[in-house]
């Protein structure tokens, strides 16, 4: 694998590699888990915080979207459930920061880079839910996406971030079906509700394609991250098999793929569809979206809010130290 990485994307050859280099690759390319103390390359290092990082950001950002309906959500018992889910994804997003931690980054300078715009989180949250059944849609079609391309990182090649993603894959699982479960009751409800759940679609397909990120050939960090196993998969590769598995979804709730291309291909045993648009995509990442101004206006809001909180813990803590030196300080 390393060495066709090698000559189709001129990643370094072991020839070029240092001994540690190339005792670091071995062990990757063995399958072994690469552990916080384990020497690794300062590239290696980078590429994860930089992805584990965006990967946090993501699914605090993402709670923006579904928590705006907390307050509207048209039962209790789905209130409840959506609650609870939203509360998940704030769980997965210090699960992140944690793993991050281990790289010898703090929360804080995470979260710094985010608040001013130097880290990115996922393009999707930058697009706005404007009724019920956009919560459908998330679950079903955005948590869908985040599974297809999470389910591969629980064998990513760093151990701490492969354990969180066994956490969160679990987890991830029942959003997506609760996510199903929206749609599959406001595709059988009324006419009404039904073009609801097709309107939801609409607007969420290309956006949900984009989350597995630029295609192949535009992917800068893609050849590397997958030499090292930070990667398993392409954007492309994760793409298609999404779409694979969404599409009899959408024919089994009755709705329509808004992609006149989509075609089953019997050669490649899957379905040929369209790409998303890719200058919106970049004009999201860039921080041009629907919505970006709006979510990172509602973060800033947050962080400073809960400054005061933040020092009476900090200042608990910083007491709680002062008292168990002074306690040993005393026995000695
Ligand atoms: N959005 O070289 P590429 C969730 C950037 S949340 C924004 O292919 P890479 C959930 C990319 O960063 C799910 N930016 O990059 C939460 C790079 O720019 P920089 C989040 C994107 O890293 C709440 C440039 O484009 N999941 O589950 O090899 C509620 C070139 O791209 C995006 C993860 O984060 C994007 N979609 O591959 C519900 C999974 N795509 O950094 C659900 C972990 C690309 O050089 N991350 N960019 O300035 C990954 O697997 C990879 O980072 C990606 C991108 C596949 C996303």
């Amino acid at each position: 694998m390393y060495a066709q990485l090698v000559k189709s994307e001129g990643l370094k050859s072991r020839e070029e590699m240092s001994p540690q280099e190339q005792a670091f690759q071995d062990r990757v390319d063995k399958g072994e888990k690469i552990e916080p103390k384990d020497w690794m390359p300062e590239g290696y290092r980078k590429t994860l915080v930089r992805q584990i990082g965006q990967h946090a950001h993501s699914e605090i950002v993402g709670q923006l979207p579904e928590g705006n309906w907390i307050t509207r959500a048209p039962t209790l018992e789905r209130k409840a459930i959506l609650l609870a889910k939203v509360q998940d994804e704030a769980g997965h997003g210090l699960y992140l920061y944690s793993a991050a931690e281990t790289l010898g980054v703090s929360r804080d300078e995470l979260l710094d880079k985010l608040h001013s715009g130097k880290m990115k989180y996922s393009s999707i949250f930058n697009y706005p839910t404007l009724n019920w059944a956009d919560i459908g849609a998330v679950g079903w079609l955005v948590d869908g996406a985040a599974i297809m391309n999470q389910v591969p990182l629980q064998r990513t090649s760093y151990g701490p971030y492969s354990r969180a993603m066994i956490r969160i894959c679990k987890e991830e699982s029942f959003h997506q079906r609760q996510g199903y479960a929206i749609m599959m009751k406001m595709a059988q409800g009324t006419p009404d509700q039904k073009n609801m759940a097709q309107d939801a679609l609409n607007r969420f397909w290309f956006p949900s394609l984009m989350m597995f990120g630029p295609s192949d050939k535009d992917s800068v960090h893609s050849a590397q991250s997958m030499a090292w196993k930070i990667k398993i998969n392409t954007n492309d590769e994760l793409r298609q098999k999404f779409v694979n598995e969404t599409v009899p979804q959408a024919k089994y709730l009755g709705l329509t793929v808004p992609d006149e291309k989509l075609e089953w291909n019997e050669e490649k045993q899957g379905y040929d569809f369209s790409e998303p648009d890719w200058s919106e995509f970049f004009e999201v990442i860039k921080g041009n979206g629907p919505c970006n101004r709006e979510r990172m206006d509602a973060r800033v809001k947050a962080w400073e809010d809960g400054e005061w909180f933040r020092d009476g813990l900090n200042a608990y803590a910083d007491k709680a130290a002062d008292r168990r030196k002074a306690a040993s300080v005393a026995a000695e």
